[in-house]
């Protein structure tokens, strides 16, 4: 580690996400739901008005104890970016490409169309909270690896996002593991926007830092590339109970 890098946090520490990230006030997010069809009907200005409401006041609540997210059953929102970007239906895609034979971009009914995984698992997050019994769906990473074609030479992947901002990255090894998902569903509806909707990683085993959301693509490197908060101090490896100096519970 580099030694100007703070060390992952602990119990008691300042924690770098909630400096860096936005946790979002309670009272926000509950308009946000409620105005939810409003901005539909309006063709998403109001959605648009909204998150840069949740943005500016995410920034004046450097605490994060309102930023849970309700009916999320203990979730905590965070972006390293300052809005929720939106994408669906149709302008959505998942680019595949890099060292590999057939590259290729996935709209959301590519991927409903491939075999589905669905896991129920608790999530941790490296700051401590956990939130038991959480249900995932979608394609194994291992799938899309097959479907493109690794090539020789090949070790890692890259995963970047339509946030423009946020980089996650995992070894081929951990991502062939049947428990490593593009996931689509969260508790068996569309991911939400807030959540990373559509489409976000779940890495099962691993600290939730490492479920990049808002995935938009994935690039097969000959090295790993340390991911976002890698580059501050967090493991790149991102067992659960066996990184980040914590002994949490497994949780895959
Ligand atoms: N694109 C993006 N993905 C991200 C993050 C982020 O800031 N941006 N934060 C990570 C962290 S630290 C956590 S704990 C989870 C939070 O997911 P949630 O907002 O669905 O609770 O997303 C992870 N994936
Ligand atoms: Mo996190």
């Amino acid at each position: 580690m580099h030694s100007s890098t703070p060390a992952a946090p602990s119990a008691g520490e300042p924690d770098p996400e909630r400096g860096r990230g936005t946790p979002v006030g309670r009272r926000v997010v509950l308009g946000m739901l409620g105005l939810g069809a409003a901005g539909v009907a309006v063709g998403g200005s109001v959605q648009g008005t909204l998150d840069n409401v949740l943005a500016s006041v995410s920034a004046k609540d450097p605490t994060g104890v309102t930023g849970l997210l309700p009916g999320g059953g203990g979730f905590r929102f965070y972006s390293v970016s300052d809005s929720i970007p939106h994408r669906g239906e149709t302008d959505y895609r998942l680019r595949v490409d890099g060292l590999v034979d057939r590259p290729g971009s996935y709209r959301l009914s590519d991927l409903r169309t491939l075999p589905q995984t669905r896991l129920v698992r608790d999530v941790q997050c490296v700051t401590g909270w956990r939130v038991p019994h959480t249900a995932f769906s979608g394609v194994l990473l291992s799938t899309l690896l097959d479907a493109a074609g690794i090539r020789a030479g090949a070790t890692a992947l890259r995963f970047t996002c339509f946030d423009g901002v946020y980089t996650e990255s995992l070894t081929l090894d951990q991502a062939r593991r049947p428990d490593m998902l593009v996931a689509h569903t969260m508790n068996d509806k569309p991911v939400t926007a807030a959540h990373g909707g559509p489409v976000r990683l779940y890495a099962a085993p691993m600290y939730f830092y490492k479920s990049a959301k808002w995935l938009s693509g994935i690039t097969v490197t000959k090295d790993v590339q340390p991911g976002y908060w890698e580059h501050y101090g967090y493991d790149v490896d991102g067992w659960v109970g066996r990184s980040n100096g914590r002994h949490d519970d497994p949780t895959s």
